[in-house]
């Protein structure tokens, strides 16, 4: 059985686990501390730390560079999703850089505001100490400070997609690609805390995403 090897809140780890849901797939999820990647590095066998990661029987998946969808892919092919067409590669490719980095931007700073409500208190030492020695001292009470601009910023930046929206039920087309299920991963991210509901603005997004929780591969199978 496949097994996701993730931090419940991670976006990164959100996309994986609804594209498994959405190929209805069992699998197995693993939860491990964010502060301990000691399951990752020996399972990748000291290559990767990062999370998400996927374990398939003797196959171990995890991403090559930030910008690589090497675990989407593998869970595509396999569960023969059809998340990848080629008629949509170039676009795919351009449309995931903007989400991981535009919109994630916004949705992860948004979510860390909380981030004391999601830690457990025995980590949360740890947390903080990555965090301000990633993005410097005092980072999270300044998101808080800044969240009125980070909301502002993630309903600018959404924009485009609403747009894309407009006609079409996702996306790029009728059915969703790996793209829809990326920027759901990072609007996951940003609900995770409870204190946050999606632009109302956007109302095409509203819709779409209702749809995005419960779409199945299976709805589009011949
Ligand atoms: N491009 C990677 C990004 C993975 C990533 O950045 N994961 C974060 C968690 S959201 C992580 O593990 N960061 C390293 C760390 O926390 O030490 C993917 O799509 O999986």
């Amino acid at each position: 059985m496949i097994e996701l090897i993730q931090i419940p809140w991670s976006p990164f780890c959100l996309v994986q686990r609804r594209i498994l849901e959405f190929a209805g797939a069992r699998f197995k999820i693993i939860n491990i501390p964010s502060q301990d990647r000691s399951l990752v590095w020996k399972l990748t066998r000291q290559r990767y730390y990062c999370v998400p990661i996927i374990k398939d029987g003797k196959n171990v998946i995890f991403e090559i560079s930030d910008d690589s969808q090497v675990v989407a892919k593998y869970l595509d092919e396999e569960l023969e999703l059809g998340l990848f067409p080629n008629k949509w590669c170039d676009v795919q490719s351009i449309l995931w850089r903007c989400i991981e980095n535009e919109i994630e931007g916004a949705t992860f700073r948004l979510n860390d505001i909380y981030w004391k409500e999601t830690v457990p208190a025995s980590e949360q030492l740890q947390h903080l100490r990555f965090k301000e020695r990633k993005f410097g001292h005092g980072c999270l009470d300044q998101w808080r400070k800044d969240q009125k601009f980070w909301l502002q910023q993630l309903e600018e930046r959404l924009l485009p997609f609403e747009m894309m929206l407009t006609h079409l039920p996702f996306i790029l087309e009728a059915r969703p690609r790996f793209v829809d299920f990326d920027l759901f991963g990072m609007l996951e991210n940003f609900l995770y805390s409870g204190h946050y509901r999606l632009p109302e603005r956007h109302k095409q997004i509203l819709a779409w995403h209702r749809r995005m929780k419960k779409v199945k591969h299976s709805d589009f199978s011949a």
